[in-house]
């Protein structure tokens, strides 16, 4: 809890910064919020909730906090999160819409999203310098609720050095790699048409979140309470 204090700490500070100044801070701080993202509902017929939430990454010092707190997804069990983002070239992922269901049946599958928002890269789990990439035990479970929040912090360093080694050419670049959420229950029925990876089952990769990730802290309420 002490982190997690520190960074709402930190957001509020930079957003009262914002209100005085009247202008965005020009440059990441350590201790800011350097990047968040914004995740909205894919493929909420399926699920029939509405997943979505907040990511934010703060940096201080070596130190990437990732704090994610998600809520509307399907309840007592793991879910899958990583960024994923385009292996080569500087193409800017995107989230994918209801244009990307190339095959019509009405789900966006996680093939499906490749053309817009490229390759799992890092997982949000135990271990985001890893390689479990599709070990649903390692990541965070949503309660009965249906929300969770999952916190972890790394060394920035660390991070960057396993990411370049198994992306070669590739630097972190949050701000053009977007978030998914994965992960419904087996008992729901897919179409034979929802395609996953390899021979995991298509429930298991299933997006049900997805946000871009942007540079610096969320929006603040701009909106002055009615007096
Ligand atoms: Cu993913």
């Amino acid at each position: 809890m002490h982190v997690l204090t520190f960074s709402l700490a930190a957001a509020v500070f930079a957003g009262a910064l914002v209100g005085l100044a009247g202008a965005p801070l020009a440059r990441a701080q350590s201790g800011d919020v350097a990047y968040h993202a914004t995740l909205s509902p894919l493929n909420a017929s399926v699920t029939g909730s509405e997943a979505s939430g907040e990511a934010t990454f703060t940096i201080n010092g070596d130190d990437l906090t990732i704090h994610i707190e998600m809520k509307g997804v399907p309840p007592d069990m793991a879910h899958l999160q990583h960024f994923h983002g385009f292996a080569e070239g500087d193409k800017a992922s995107a989230c994918p819409t209801a244009a990307d269901d190339k095959n019509g049946d009405g789900i966006i599958d996680l093939v499906e999203t490749e053309p817009v928002a490229g390759t799992t890269m890092v997982p949000f789990n135990d271990n985001p310098l890893g390689t479990d990439l599709l070990a649903l035990d390692t990541f965070p479970k949503a309660d009965a609720n249906g929300t969770y929040t999952y916190e972890t912090t790394v060394s920035l360093k660390a991070l960057e050095k396993a990411f370049a080694e198994r992306f070669p050419g590739q630097q972190l670049d949050l701000d053009r790699r977007v978030i998914f959420v994965h992960s419904i229950p087996d008992s729901i029925e897919l179409p034979s048409t929802v395609q996953s990876l390899g021979d995991f089952p298509a429930s298991l990769t299933l997006p049900i979140a997805c946000g871009k990730i942007e540079a610096g802290s969320a929006a603040t309420p701009q909106a002055t309470p009615a007096s």
